[in-house]
């Protein structure tokens, strides 16, 4: 199931249940073009249409990058109008956030800068390697965040932070990033991968509705007021308390045993 820009591999390395996405364009530091952008939205597509499939992992080709940014190649021949017109890098955020409601995780082998730091943030959560650097360097090439990096950012590490790395275009390596809550933890390069497979594989056999429902919960704390998340938190867990598998989940435990998931 790969693609010329990527390759994917639904239960990857033999962990059930999880869909790995390798960036791969390592010549060009996986910079992100409008190939990358339709092949990703495409895979996400299928891994969101998988039963099979709960938790991905999204990362990058060889030691050296995870994105480095939109290709800047690719841009410097487009003017302003089409950028406006083609309403540019709009699509990331509709089909691979807003669409995409199974947990996935970026697991950071390099620089993430510019577009790379932003669909690094675009994951429900970010695991680095040491080797990791973030930034958001636009401001270097004459323009500013496109895809969401002045939001995400701010809201992930706060505003003096950001206003800062946005402003200066500096990177901030892993160790940085993890103080400043931008990732969950820092390993070493050659455990990365294991740990963030690893990690989806715990992700992947919890019951799917209840994964979905976590999910939409916590994003819902970005976008809602404290009293509209708590309600709408009360009222997923009370249609989550209808489905088979709360029945099962409660009665595994009582048992003593693993429970069986019907995803119902
Ligand atoms: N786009 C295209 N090609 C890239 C990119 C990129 N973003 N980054 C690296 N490459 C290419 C290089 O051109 C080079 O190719 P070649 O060998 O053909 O010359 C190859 O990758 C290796 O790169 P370097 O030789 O530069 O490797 P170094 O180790 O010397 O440096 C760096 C690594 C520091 C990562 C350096 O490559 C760099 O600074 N890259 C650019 C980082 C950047 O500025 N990213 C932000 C891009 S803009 C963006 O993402 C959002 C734009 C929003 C616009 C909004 C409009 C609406």
């Amino acid at each position: 199931m790969s693609s010329n820009t990527l390759i994917v591999e639904p239960n990857a390395q033999g962990n059930k249940g999880v869909t790995l996405i390798t960036l791969n364009r390592p010549k060009a530091l996986n910079a992100l073009n409008s190939e990358v952008l339709e092949e990703l939205i495409a895979a996400f597509a299928a891994f969101e249409a998988d039963p099979a499939q709960l938790c991905a992992v999204v990362t990058g080709s060889g030691e050296k990058a995870f994105a480095a940014g939109a290709d800047i190649k690719e841009m410097i021949e487009k003017q302003s109008a089409e950028f406006y017109l083609e309403d540019f890098f709009s699509n990331w955020t509709g089909e691979i956030v807003k669409k995409v409601r199974k947990p996935w995780i970026a697991a950071v082998n390099g620089f993430a800068l510019g577009g790379g730091c932003e669909l690094a943030m675009m994951a429900d959560f970010i695991i680095a390697s040491e080797h990791a650097r973030f930034g958001q360097p636009e401001i270097k090439l004459g323009v500013a965040p496109g895809m969401g990096g002045s939001q995400r950012l701010t809201r992930a590490i706060g505003k003096s932070k950001s206003m800062e790395m946005c402003l200066t275009g500096r990177m901030m390596d892993a160790n940085e990033a993890e103080r400043a809550n931008l990732v969950v933890r820092v390993l070493p390069q050659d455990e990365l991968l294991g740990d963030a497979l690893k990690t989806a594989a715990t992700i992947a056999a919890m019951p799917p509705m209840a994964a979905i429902a976590n999910k939409e919960m916590v994003n819902a704390a970005f976008e809602t007021t404290l009293d509209q998340g708590l309600i709408m938190e009360r009222r997923i867990f009370q249609i989550l308390a209808a489905s088979e598998d709360k029945q099962e989940g409660m009665a595994a435990f009582v048992e003593k045993r693993g429970g069986q998931w019907k995803g119902r």
